[in-house]
């Protein structure tokens, strides 16, 4: 009898044991489960956070180096402006026009006509709903003394064709280090004929964004990245020189 106690507290202390290490065992799996998740989260999340700092820092550098180095030439309005873009070739770098507002023979953009309160299915527009449009114009070799970027677009709020939220030109003599020119920004009279033309039926406003620089830069490549809202309807990129 005695021994059959002792067997049956044998068993019990053995099946505790047995209950308290298996628990254990799970439980210590599971928190270093837990502990390589959060270890994999904060590197995931330093790697980010670095990344961020590295465009932060990449952003500020070329911000600063645009500001120091760029703007060399005196500008004199007074004299002749010369659209140095007219007819030069240019290439998408985002965004595609749409087959229905196609751009023909990619020369719409800088053949010189610019659409004036005419329907959005004019031929003087080209359409982009796909992305956000980028746009290199080459102006064949470099050119000093740019002074102006104009861009010429359609606002027709019924259905959807609205300003964009941002458009920026930057500048390069070789295609491949740009640096920022500014931002195109509309005057008091176009943000003024847009707010009447919201509440007019039919009101096929075109609108121009303008850069007018203090001092010129020198470019053979103008690169334009257009932030756009829904549609974007374009007809014209003008860059210019006061000769
Ligand atoms: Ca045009």
């Amino acid at each position: 009898m005695k021994k059959l106690t002792g067997f049956i507290a044998l068993v019990l202390l053995l099946s505790v044991s047995l209950f308290l290490l298996g628990s254990c065992g799970g439980g210590g799996n599971e928190s270093k489960a837990t502990s390589q998740t959060s270890t994999a989260d904060s590197k995931a999340e330093s790697v980010a956070t670095s990344a961020e700092e590295s465009v932060e820092e990449s952003v500020e550098e070329s911000a600063e180096e645009s500001k120091v180095d760029i703007f060399t030439y005196d500008i004199d309005r007074t004299k002749t402006k010369t659209n140095v873009a007219l007819n030069k070739t240019y290439t998408f770098e985002a965004g595609t026009p749409d087959p229905n507002y196609a751009d023909e023979e990619n020369k719409t953009l800088t053949d010189g006509i610019i659409g004036e309160e005419v329907a959005y299915t004019n031929a003087v527009w080209v359409g982009v709903q796909d992305a956000s449009p980028t746009i290199v114009i080459d102006l064949g070799e470099v050119v000093e003394g740019i002074a102006d970027f104009d861009v010429h677009m359609l606002y027709q709020p019924q259905p959807t064709i609205k300003v964009p939220l941002n458009l920026v030109a930057y500048v390069s003599e070789d295609g491949v280090t740009y640096y920022e020119a500014g931002a195109l920004t509309m005057s008091e009279e176009e943000i003024a004929g847009v707010e009447i033309t919201e509440t007019t039926p039919d009101p096929f406003a075109s609108f121009a964004m303008t850069l007018e620089l203090e001092k010129g830069v020198k470019a053979q490549y103008v690169k334009f990245e257009i932030e756009k809202q829904n549609w974007l309807f374009m007809s014209e990129f003008e860059i210019s020189t006061y000769e």
